[in-house]
C-alpha cells in the first residue's frame, strides 16, 4: 500500500521551496554536508563566525556530536535584538487566555525590554552562566520571557509542564540542581484552576537547595509566600533595567534541559546546546511552515513539551514571526474554540496534535463549519501517528480541501522536525510523514541491525547527525550513548517503528520500546509502574499501551496486590487517582486489571508482549507461551480481562 496521493497542486504556485529545490538541497546536504551546513548555519546571526560546521562521530571510540564548534552566538539576541530595527513594533506574541477573547499582545520591542528586565532580575538573584533555572508556568507570555531571559544570560532552563505533580516537579528540580524556580500563583485550564504555587511549595519541601521562587501573578489568588525565598515577578521586573547585553555563548554551550520519558528508569534530562538547536529550529520553521512575513502562526502545544520550545517560542521568534500562545484547551468554552480563535485572530498556520483532531472530529462538523477559517493557509500535525481518517477530516473539513497538511515527525531528542512534507514541494499521503528534510538520513534496520533497502518495515534509525540533535543526558554521559547508540552501533536509534513505501515515503508505526504515547505525550511504562508499586497495597505492576480512539494510546495497568489485600472497585479508583497524584493527570491509567500473578519467564522477566495483546483485546493469538514459568497465568488474565 502506498496510500492516496494529494499532489502539491496550487500550494506550489507561490511556495518558496519547490520540488526541484528540495531535491537539489537534499542532494547537496548528502554529498557535501560541510559546505551545505557552512551556508545553512548563516540563518542565525553569529557574534563570532564559525570556521567549520560538522564534527561528529557516532562510534564509541571517538564519540562526539559538535556543530559549528568555534562559533559564538546568543539565541535570545537572535529572537529579539536582530528584529528591532526592522520589526520592533510588530507583534511578537499574541497570548490567548483560557477565557475566549482574553488577549494580550506584545511587540518585539516590548518583549525585548521585558526579557532584558527579567534577565537582570535573574542576575541580581545570583543566576550565572550555566546555572539551571526551573520554569513551572502556564502558557503565558512570562514563560517565553523566562526562557529567553535564561538564554540571554547563559543560564540553562528546564521547563516542567504545569500538569505535572509536585513529586514529578521535585524530581526534575533535583535532577538538574536548580536553585531558582519560576512559577505562577495559579494556572487556568478549561475554566478550572491549577494550584501551581501550592505544588511548588509541596515540591520544595524536598528540594532544600532552591534559594528563590519567582511568582508570576496569573489569577491574583492569595497564595502563601515564604519570606526570604519567594518573590513576586511583577515587583522585581518593575525595578529592573530594560537593558541587558546578551552573553556570547559558545555554539556547544548548553541551552536547555527538558525531561522526557524513556523506556527505563526515571525521565531523562535531554540536553540541547545553543548553535545547532538555533540553526535547526530557525531553518525548519522557515521551510516546513513556509513562513511568510506578517503571517500569524499558531502551535497549540504547551511550552512544557519540546514542541512548545521549538515551534511556539524559538523557531517563530528567531524568524521574526508572530506566534500565538494559547493558555486554554480546544474544548472550552465549547468545541468551536479553535475555529472561533482562528477567525478572530486571523491565524494562517495551525499546528496541533492528532489527539485534538480526533477529539474534535467526534463532536461533529458543525462546530467547525460555522466558522469561516478563510485565513488558514497551512495545517500541521505532530506528536503521534495521524490516522488517515483524522487526516482526511482535518484536510477536508478544517482546511476546506485547500490547505496542505504537514505531518511532522520528530522527538524531544531531535530538537526539531526531521521528517515532513514541505508544503510546496511534496505530494501528500494521509498518514505518512513523507520525506526527510535535507541533511536527515533515515534508515530502516531489522532486528539484527541490518539496513533494509527499498520498501521495508523495521526500526527507524538516523544514520548521521543533524545540527538540532540532543547532545547529552544531563549528568549521565553513559546513559546517552547507551540509550541511543548501542542498539544499532554507529546509528542513532529513535525508538520508533517505521515503514518505507515504494515511493520512499516514511510511515511511522509508533514506539517499539516501552514508551506509551498518550495524547501525544510520552509516558514511560516504568514510571507508571513505580508509582503503582509505591502504594502500600500493591505488590507488583506491569503497564502497557492499549489502543484508544481519541488519545491514540491509553494506559493499561496490570496490578497484583499484597497478600491479604482485596481487589475492589474502590481500590481500583484509588489506584488510578494515586498515579494521577504521583505523576500527573496524563499518567492516569485508562484501564486497571487486578491479577493474582503476572506472566513471567523462568528468569523472572515480565512478558509484556502477552500483556500488550491482552490489553489490545487480541486474546486469541497470544503466540508462544511455553517459556512462561506458569502458563496458567495467561488463561486467568484473559478470563479477567473484562473487569479492567
Ligand atoms: C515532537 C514530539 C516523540 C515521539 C516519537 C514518535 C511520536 C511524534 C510524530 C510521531 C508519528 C508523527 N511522534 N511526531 N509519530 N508521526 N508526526 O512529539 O516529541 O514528545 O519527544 O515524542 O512521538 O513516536 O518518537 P516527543
Amino acid at each position: 500500500m502506498t496510500g492516496k496521493l494529494y499532489p502539491v497542486g496550487d500550494a506550489a504556485s507561490d511556495a518558496r521551496i519547490t520540488r526541484a529545490d528540495y531535491l537539489r538541497r537534499y542532494a547537496e546536504a548528502a554529498t557535501d554536508p560541510e559546505a551545505y551546513w557552512m551556508r545553512e548555519g548563516l540563518c542565525v546571526d553569529w557574534i563570532r563566525p564559525y570556521t567549520r560546521a560538522k564534527d561528529v562521530s557516532f562510534h564509541e571510540v571517538d564519540f562526539r556530536i559538535r556543530w559549528f564548534p568555534d562559533g559564538e552566538l546568543n539565541l535570545s539576541a537572535n529572537c529579539l535584538d536582530r528584529h528591532l530595527a526592522e520589526r520592533g513594533d510588530q507583534v511578537a506574541i499574541i497570548w490567548e487566555g483560557d477565557e475566549q477573547g482574553d488577549e494580550r499582545r506584545i511587540s518585539y520591542r516590548e518583549l525585548h525590554a521585558e526579557v532584558c528586565r527579567f534577565a537582570n532580575v535573574l542576575k541580581a538573584q545570583g543566576v550565572r552562566r550555566s546555572d539551571r533555572v526551573t520554569i513551572y508556568l502556564p502558557m503565558i507570555i512570562e514563560a517565553a520571557v523566562a526562557m529567553l531571559a535564561c538564554a540571554r544570560v547563559g543560564a540553562i532552563h528546564s521547563v516542567v509542564f504545569g500538569g505535572f505533580s509536585p513529586d514529578a516537579l521535585a524530581g526534575r528540580i533535583q535532577g538538574c540542581g536548580s536553585k531558582v524556580v519560576v512559577t505562577a500563583d495559579q494556572g487556568c485550564r478549561g475554566g478550572k484552576r491549577i494550584p501551581l504555587k501550592a505544588n511548588v511549595d509541596e515540591a520544595l519541601a524536598r528540594c532544600p537547595e532552591v534559594e528563590r521562587v519567582v511568582v508570576v501573578r496569573r489569577t491574583g489568588a492569595d497564595v502563601p509566600m515564604t519570606p526570604g525565598r519567594d518573590l513576586w515577578y511583577d515587583r522585581l521586573v518593575a525595578d529592573a533595567s530594560p537593558e541587558c547585553p546578551s552573553e556570547p555563548m559558545g555554539a556547544e554551550d548548553p541551552l536547555f534541559i527538558l525531561y522526557t520519558s524513556g523506556s527505563t528508569g526515571k525521565p531523562k534530562g535531554v540536553l540541547h546546546t545553543t548553535g545547532g538547536y538555533a540553526v535547526w529550529t530557525t531553518s525548519t520553521f522557515r521551510d516546513v511552515f513556509d513562513y511568510r512575513d506578517g503571517e500569524l502562526f499558531w502551535c497549540t502545544a504547551d511550552v512544557g513539551w519540546v514542541t512548545g520550545h521549538s515551534y511556539v517560542v524559538y523557531g517563530p521568534l528567531a524568524n521574526g514571526a508572530t506566534t500565538v500562545m494559547f493558555d486554554g484547551v480546544p474544548s472550552y468554552p465549547d468545541h468551536g474554540r479553535l475555529w472561533e480563535t482562528v477567525d478572530r485572530l486571523g491565524v494562517n498556520t495551525l499546528y496541533t496534535a492528532p489527539t485534538a483532531i480526533r477529539a474534535l472530529m467526534r463532536e461533529g462538523d458543525e462546530w467547525v463549519t460555522r466558522h469561516s477559517r478563510r485565513s488558514l493557509r497551512l495545517l500541521g500535525s505532530v506528536g503521534e501517528p495521524i490516522n488517515p481518517e483524522a487526516w482526511d477530516w482535518y484536510h477536508r473539513i478544517v482546511g476546506d480541501g485547500r490547505c496542505p497538511i504537514v505531518d511532522t515527525w520528530w522527538q524531544t531528542e531531535t530538537g526539531g522536525i526531521l521528517i515532513s512534507p514541505l508544503p510546496g514541494a511534496t505530494d501528500l499521503k494521509p498518514g505518512s510523514a513523507c520525506l526527510p528534510l535535507p541533511g536527515v538520513r533515515p534508515v530502516i534496520v531489522d532486528a539484527d541491525g541490518d539496513e533494509l533497502d527499498g520498501p521495508a518495515e523495521g526500526n527507524l534509525c538516523i544514520a548521521d547527525s543533524w545540527p538540532g540533535q540532543m547532545r547529552n543526558v544531563w549528568g549521565d554521559d553513559q546513559r546517552f550513548f547507551q540509550t541511543y547508540f548501542t542498539t544499532y552501533p554507529g546509528k542513532y536509534f529513535t525508538g520508533d517503528g517505521c515503514r518505507r513505501d515504494a515511493d520512499g515515503y516514511y510511515w511511522i508505526t509508533g514506539r517499539v520500546d516501552d514508551v506509551i504515547n498518550v495524547s501525544g505525550h510520552r509516558m514511560g511504562t516504568a514510571e507508571v509502574e513505580s508509582a503503582l508499586v509505591a502504594h502500600r497495597q500493591v505488590s507488583e505492576a506491569a503497564v502497557v499501551g492499549m489502543p484508544h480512539d481519541v488519545k491514540g494510546q491509553g494506559i493499561y495497568a496490570f496490578v497484583t496486590l499484597n497478600a491479604g489485600e482485596v481487589a475492589t472497585e474502590r481500590l481500583r479508583d484509588e489506584l488510578r487517582q494515586w498515579v494521577r497524584r504521583e505523576i500527573g493527570p496524563v499518567a492516569t491509567p485508562d484501564a486497571l486489571q487486578f491479577t493474582p500473578a503476572l506472566p513471567k519467564t523462568r528468569s523472572g522477566k515480565i512478558m509484556r508482549r502477552i500483556l500488550r495483546k491482552i490489553a489490545e483485546g487480541e486474546t486469541s493469538g497470544l503466540g508462544d507461551t511455553s517459556t512462561l514459568a506458569d502458563p496458567a497465568v495467561v488463561a486467568q488474565l484473559v478470563a479477567d480481562r473484562g473487569s479492567a
